[in-house]
């Protein structure tokens, strides 16, 4: 570790991320109620916190205005490592409007909002980017007001595009690694964008860039060299000399906090309860964030076909599909929302009977154990997104495999399809016919085929954890900042 010798004391990570990973409950004036939430980064930080003073920097996940009541907050987060950005007035047009109405469609391949047709000259637009960079620029003062020399700062995700940027102009020594988490498209894609070389430029300013498979790291490199002419290298982008690190990083879950969770007698008894209200049929399970990514609505139709072709099995099977809301301040997502109910009810009309319904749709998140019962009950995880960084819900479906060795469908556009493609069905979920060929596939594949794929993906799971993640980046991250202080010193 590079700063080890010369501070004497292990050295201090900032992990920069939209989200703090704890959810806030006000429990009465000026005091709070604060639990972690082991989400992948969380899980993926487990390695890196035996070698590094780690603390999270990210918004809490809650409105607060007042000032005494933002140092009761910031006392409690400061227990559990964790220091607050407050947002505030920004909050809705960086969030809402430039992150996830305009960065999020674009990086999933899916362009720009057709009502913001001239974006560049756009004020909505113009308001969006500039709550995005003001945003950003809160980020870099809670950062300052809390570095130490030495400190690495990692920043997560396309809410932190400029942040590398302003973190280099603040001081250029500072190490800096910035991780995406959802795919980065073609360049005929990114470069309808109208800030889209600003965005690069600041991204290309971080010592480490990191993406989770080979296909969107080039894509960014190429998009590099498109739009702003540098140099793309098999080490990633060089500009006027200076040396991006462009690397693959593909993450993984804790898949032994799932393994053991489905050992626990109260995840038994969810089992046992889940089998015998579903018995004498076979279950298909979906779990998403209610995202038009997810393609729950080519997931619906895919269904749908299957019991037109198959009525046979009419009776047979049931899809339940558990699909928590999120990002209600994004129009976008109210519409899907509304197409998903109308495909649900659509489908329950023609295929169901007073004693049964084909398709079990929730609108919520489940608990943690419940989660993972009905990973392990399900015969069939059916995985349809249309553009995924990775997609989680399938490695942590085949951890809860182990027993009964179902069958993951999965859609060639996760990042998931390009590790766990050899014992996944692997479909195009735009193509209809192909999902519900898939689907009738798994649900009549022989025992010792199932067998054989899941130990391929369960072996994939198990050996690409969340904690190498962490490690791979951050020795990486390591390797490059000692490289740089031995060409200082020289
Ligand atoms: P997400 O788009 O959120 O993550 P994913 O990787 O599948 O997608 O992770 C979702 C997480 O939320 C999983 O841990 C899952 O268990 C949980 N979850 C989803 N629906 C739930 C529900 N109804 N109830 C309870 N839990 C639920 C982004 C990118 C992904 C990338 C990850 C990590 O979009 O492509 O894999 O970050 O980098």
């Amino acid at each position: 570790v590079v700063y080890d010798e010369a501070c004497g004391r292990r050295p201090r990570l900032l992990v920069v991320a939209n989200r703090l990973p704890v959810s806030a409950k006000r429990t009465g004036e000026n005091s709070w109620s604060l639990e972690m939430s082991p989400g992948g980064l969380v899980s993926g930080l487990l390695g890196v916190t035996a070698q590094f003073d780690t603390k999270w920097v990210g918004w809490p996940g809650v409105d607060v205005y007042d000032e005494v009541e933002k140092r009761a907050l910031s006392k409690s987060l400061a227990e559990m490592k964790c220091i607050p950005v407050f947002l505030e007035e920004v909050f809705d047009q960086y969030y809402n409007g430039y992150c996830n109405g305009i960065l999020w469609p674009i990086l999933h391949h899916m362009g720009l909002p057709q009502e913001d047709h001239h974006l560049d000259t756009n004020k909505t637009f113009q308001t969006q980017y500039d709550a995005y960079k003001k945003a950003n620029r809160l980020f870099l003062d809670v950062i300052i007001k809390n570095y130490e020399e030495g400190d690495i700062v990692w920043c997560h995700d396309y809410h932190l595009m400029f942040l590398p940027q302003y973190l280099k102009e603040y001081n250029s020594k500072i190490k800096v690694g910035w991780f995406l988490h959802s795919p980065f498209p073609s360049s005929e894609v990114y470069k309808t964008l109208p800030s889209r070389s600003e965005l690069l430029r600041s991204v290309l300013r971080a010592d480490l860039l990191g993406f989770h498979t080979y296909d969107f790291a080039r894509h960014f490199v190429s998009t590099c060299t498109r739009i702003l002419g540098v140099e793309g290298t098999h080490e990633g982008v060089v500009d006027q000399g200076r040396v991006t690190r462009v690397a693959v990083f593909p993450i993984g879950i804790d898949p032994d906090r799932f393994i053991r969770a489905c050992e626990l007698p109260e995840v038994k008894q969810q089992m046992n309860e889940l089998k015998e209200r579903f018995a004498g049929k076979k279950v298909i399970l979906g779990v998403d964030r209610l995202d038009m990514i997810k393609g729950i609505p080519q997931k619906f139709l895919g269904f749908e076909k299957f019991l037109e072709e198959n009525p046979n099995w009419r009776d047979k099977v049931v899809l339940v599909q558990i699909a928590v809301p999120t990002r209600n301040g994004v129009p976008e997502y109210r519409k899907v929302k509304t197409q998903v109910h109308g495909l649900v009810g659509r489908i329950n009309g023609r295929f169901g009977s007073v004693s049964s319904l084909p398709i079990h749709h929730m609108d919520r998140s489940v608990d943690f154990n419940y989660l993972c019962a009905l990973y392990a009950i399900a015969d069939v995880m059916l995985v349809t997104s249309l553009r995924d960084g990775m997609n989680l819900v399938s490695y942590e479906f085949v951890a809860c495999q182990e027993v009964k060795k179902g069958v993951l469908v999965l859609s060639e556009f996760a990042g998931a399809g390009q590790s766990l493609g050899a014992g996944a069905l692997l479909v195009n979920p735009w193509n209809v016919t192909e999902v519900s060929s898939a689907i009738k596939e798994a649900l009549n594949m022989p025992a010792e085929e199932r067998e054989k794929r899941h130990r391929v993906n369960f072996q994939y799971v198990k050996t690409h954890s969340a904690k190498k993640w962490g490690d791979d980046f951050m020795s990486e991250l390591n390797e490059i900042c000692a490289e740089s202080e031995i060409q200082i010193r020289k």
